[in-house]
């Protein structure tokens, strides 16, 4: 009854142009929040787009309400999901890779509390649900480049255990009870908004801001350990295309492999000395993050997120370089 209930809602959803209308972000201060916040507020309507957050943000209330939520709090979200007569829900709190391995119990907690209070209240609500899931979902044993979608999953952090177990239980509540879960892997994320924390992949957003502020960066990552990043504006639109998809053209849920550059430090800092030949760059391997980033995939390969929704990258590694300095260079007052 209440899996036919959901799919006959996500089938009405499908049914009108751009389906959502209320939403709810979880998690809205941090590094994806900040942006998908006025993001999603740009395309749906600054009233349709409630951020919460453990902690006051006063620019997130700006355009739009916002809500102090813990998400461990099921019945606090529930609330607010009644309240805002909220239809989708992003859930994006999660604690990161390289901190997830200083305190593995309290990540397992954070990431897999949040998630398992999502998707009951997207059950008992009729929510929609976007979840993300990473290249950290991925381990040694997997391929190592082009990574297929569909391939063997056996990560050794505890941050990619809880990624590969968010993406089977969302799968789970769709197949068992008609919730409209949806996810993307994604690379790491490269901004120039809010700094992201205690992720393996952090070291190509602070690259930037060190080679503008200081003319200097030390990398913790190896220099020749390849990984795949994505310039927020398309990491942006990709979770709004996947939810707006035609849910009948999907053959998978959670999660989509999705891809847009790949490379090393060395690739990154010569790309920076392209633009500032003076930018000097030395290492001091973090072991973690070095065993972490070696464990991950070169590249994804993203023809199933290609096919079933129409996803592709608009951003590559010398325009978003150009955006990002342009951009920090006025962040800092260096222009
Ligand atoms: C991390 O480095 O932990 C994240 C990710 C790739 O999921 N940026």
């Amino acid at each position: 009854m209440c899996a036919f209930h959901n799919y006959f809602l996500s089938l009405l959803r499908n049914y009108n142009h751009k389906q959502m209308k209320r939403i709810l972000i979880v998690g809205a201060g941090g590094q994806i929040g900040s942006e998908l916040t006025v993001y999603l507020r740009k395309i749906y309507g600054g009233a349709n787009v409630v951020a919460t957050d453990m902690r006051e943000c006063k620019s997130l209330g700006e355009d739009g309400p916002f809500e102090v939520l813990n998400a461990l709090d099921a019945t606090a979200m529930a609330s607010v999901v009644a309240r805002y007569h909220v239809d989708t829900i992003f859930n994006l709190v999660a604690l990161l890779s390289a901190v997830g391995e200083r305190n593995p119990q309290m990540a397992w907690n954070v990431n897999m509390g949040a998630l398992n209070n999502s998707l009951e209240v997207a059950r008992q609500h009729h929510c929609a649900l976007f979840t993300p899931s990473s290249i950290g979902a991925f381990g040694p044993t997997s391929p190592k480049d082009k990574t297929p979608q569909d391939t063997i999953m056996q990560p050794t952090t505890i941050y990619g255990v809880c990624k590969v177990t968010g993406e089977m239980l969302g799968n789970y509540y769709h197949h068992k009870f008609g919730v409209d879960t949806r996810s993307v892997r994604f690379p790491g994320i490269i901004s120039n908004v809010t700094l992201p924390g205690g992720g393996t992949t952090d070291y190509a957003v602070e690259i930037y801001y060190e080679a503008i502020r200081s003319g200097h960066f030390t990398c913790p990552v190896p220099a020749d350990v390849y990984m795949d990043m994505i310039y927020m504006p398309d990491a942006l639109r990709a979770c709004v295309e996947l939810m707006e998809a035609d849910p009948s053209k999907l053959v998978h849920r959670n999660s989509f492999n999705i891809a847009s550059m790949s490379f090393t430090p060395e690739i990154i800092y010569a790309e920076i000395r392209k633009r500032l030949p003076d930018f000097k760059m030395n290492y001091d391997i973090d072991p973690v993050k070095r065993e972490i980033a070696e464990s991950w995939p070169n590249s994804l390969d993203d023809t199933c997120a290609r096919e079933e929704w129409g996803w592709k990258p608009e951003w590559d590694l010398s325009r978003m370089t150009d955006d990002m300095l342009a951009h920090i260079r006025t962040k800092l007052g260096k222009n």
